[in-house]
């Protein structure tokens, strides 16, 4: 989230230079530019001081198609907490603002605090509302086991990354459409940045994802890793993956992680977007199908969970 009055302030920073050459200023003249542009940085800090923060008390950044977001959106939803979401276009806050989404951003006392990294906002949701609204927050109890197993769902979540990029980069359209230059949620000038740079984006993700075909077959046996061995737990009929009749966050997780390649009905809640399966590259398609067959309790516990809780239908 940006506050409009820094971009201001820095925008002008950076215009300085620019200004002191274009009128020859003297030596003098741009110290006192220097000066006013400290006191208006003061003045910024001043009147976050006497008009404390407004606005909405909990505030999600988010990208259109991102699983990690979905996870954390619908552990917001199910807990029932009141929050607004602020989509991005997607890529954007990572390469040029050196933020992941989802982000968190929260009122404490007279301060607006933010938090960034799925876990971590879990956490803090269990520390705020574990205790207040009792049995609606139990599903947020992090236990070592369920931490453990958070962890290793994660982990598959950044296999899967390497997995969609691999097929999508070279399906631009379908690309720019999961990064959200469809969504009329996001900034238009977003979208048209996003638009017109997505020869530069696309190589930053190749770069920083190491996506080629080494990392393609690696993710790919990662992500099968996880999916055998979820589908041996399921064979006893259990309700949750780690066992026992209640779900608890990280079915949630392991549904809204492994959710990036089914695209079950509802991904997203209501705010996100699906890539829907018939529009994917053929290979895609068929690294899903034959997850689909090779991984059928775990495709029907993605399935019935999506249509329980985020009304798939
Ligand atoms: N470990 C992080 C991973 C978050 C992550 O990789 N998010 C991606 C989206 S899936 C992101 O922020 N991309 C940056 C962007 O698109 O601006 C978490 O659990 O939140």
């Amino acid at each position: 989230m940006l506050d409009k009055r820094i971009v201001l302030h820095t925008a002008f920073l950076l215009l300085l230079p620019l200004l002191v050459a274009v009128l020859g200023l003297s030596v003098w003249a741009a110290l006192l530019l220097v000066l006013l542009m400290l006191f208006w940085r003061w003045g910024i800090v001043l009147s976050g001081l006497l008009r404390p923060a407004t606005g909405p008390k909990m505030v999600l950044e988010t990208i259109s198609a991102s699983h990690y977001v979905e996870k954390v959106r619908w552990c917001m939803d199910r807990l029932g907490v009141e929050y607004e979401e602020l989509p991005w276009c997607g890529t954007l806050g990572a390469f040029y603002l050196g933020r992941t989404v989802p982000r968190l951003h929260f009122r404490t006392g007279a301060v607006r605090s933010q938090i960034g990294n799925s876990p971590e906002i879990l956490r803090y949701l269990w520390g705020a509302y574990g205790a207040s609204l009792g049995e609606a927050a139990a599903f947020l109890e992090p236990t070592a086991e369920r931490l453990e197993f958070e962890g290793r769902i994660d982990r598959c979540g950044v296999s899967l990354q390497v997995w969609i990029y691999y097929h999508l980069l070279d399906a631009p359209r379908l690309c720019k459409h999961a990064w959200g230059v469809d969504s009329e949620a996001i900034p238009a000038w977003q979208r048209r940045l996003v638009g017109v740079l997505f020869p530069l984006q696309a190589f930053m993700i190749r770069k920083s994802f190491r996506v080629n075909e080494t990392r393609y077959r690696q993710s790919c046996e990662r992500i099968e890793a996880l999916l055998a061995e979820t589908e041996a737990k399921l064979a006893d009929g259990r309700c949750s993956i780690l066992g026992g009749e209640q779900i608890n966050y990280t079915d949630l997780a392991f549904a809204a992680i492994q959710g990036a390649w089914l695209q079950p009905a509802g991904y997203g809640g209501a705010a996100g977007i699906r890539i829907e399966r018939g529009r994917t590259p053929v290979a895609m398609q068929r690294d899903i199908e034959r997850w689909v067959e090779d991984y059928p309790r775990v495709t029907r516990f993605i399935e019935d969970l999506y249509e329980a809780e985020r009304d798939g239908t």
